[in-house]
């Protein structure tokens, strides 16, 4: 299927053919990894057709613009305060790139089919490009700046649920035990009693993706860093949805507590996570 290039402007059509690409390698590798290493624990995944698929979208980012700023998942050592830095250190750049090779690397080594790649452009400070490809599904999410979002020419729109107790959520947890875990499973427990249903599926970006195309209501997940985020947020905000941190205020890219929604449930995620003090801030 052919992609859908919002406005034919030049960033986003180096961004879907990235995309396009590294799915293609990804896929093609599915259920092949022979070598697995880790991060910041023994949950904490990596493989090569990660660290392979970082250079291959870098390799073309900078064919194109070779004065651009790049912020990858795998050029960052591990850890937030790693990330954090990153992100400091790239700001200054007028031009940045945020780009996670794939986003459910775990899901990519069991096999099970829910991972993509994500890839964003930053202006001056401004989400202005967002892209998210589901190489198994063939679905490739493409956002611009005032222009919309589309998956292949069709608008992505949120969903019109309006009834929390009605509404699909999805959540996730990142392998940080310490942290993240015991914050998510707090939110869950505040949660899912009060809705339809809770989904977990193992990549944030691409959650985000779906509250985009209306596929869930909300999405919240408390220890993500930029490059899971980035692109689905500006796929969510150009289909008419909403996104802040988890104590409600609007996202920017430090954002790491994220809360997303199609607008009409999101305060009902917000005022659940802060009355279980499941924000992941100290308050
Ligand atoms: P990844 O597959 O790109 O590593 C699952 O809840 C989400 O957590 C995924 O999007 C996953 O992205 C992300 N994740 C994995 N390791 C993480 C870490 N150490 N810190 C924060 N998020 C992480
Ligand atoms: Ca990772
Ligand atoms: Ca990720
Ligand atoms: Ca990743």
């Amino acid at each position: 299927r052919e992609p859908y290039v919002v406005s034919g402007k030049g960033y986003t059509a180096v961004a879907i053919s990235a995309a396009a690409k590294a799915g293609e390698w990804i896929k093609s590798r599915q259920g092949q990894v022979k070598e697995l290493g880790t991060k910041t624990s023994a949950q904490d995944l990596v493989t090569e057709v990660d660290k392979g698929v970082e250079q291959m979208i870098r390799r073309l980012i900078l064919t194109h613009y070779s004065d651009h700023a790049i912020l990858g998942e795998e050029g960052v050592p591990p850890g937030a305060a790693a990330a954090t830095a990153a992100v400091e250190e790239v700001r200054e750049n007028d031009y940045l790139w945020i780009v996670d090779p794939v986003d459910g690397t775990t899901n990519f080594v069991h096999g099970f089919p829910f991972y993509c790649v994500s890839i964003a452009l930053v202006v001056r400070g401004e989400l202005t490009v967002g892209v998210i490809y589901d190489p198994i599904r063939d679905e490739m999410f493409v956002a611009e700046k005032g222009k919309g979002a589309y998956m292949h020419g069709v608008p992505t729109k949120v969903s019109v649920e309006n009834e929390f107790g009605d509404s699909l959520i999805a959540m996730g947890f990142p392998p940080d035990r310490e942290f993240a875990q015991p914050v998510n499973m707090a939110g869950l427990q505040s949660i899912l009693p009060q809705i339809r249903g809770v989904r977990a599926g193992g990549s944030a970006a691409l959650h985000l993706a779906y509250v985009a195309a209306g596929r869930v209501d909300g999405y919240w997940e408390v220890g993500l860093n930029p490059w899971d985020c980035a692109a689905g947020v500006l796929l969510i905000l150009e289909s008419g949805g909403k996104v802040t941190d988890t104590l409600g205020r609007p996202y920017d890219i430090s954002t790491r507590h994220i809360v997303a929604s199609n607008g009409r449930i999101h305060d009902y995620l917000v005022k659940s996570l802060v009355d279980a003090e499941a924000t992941g801030y100290k308050l």
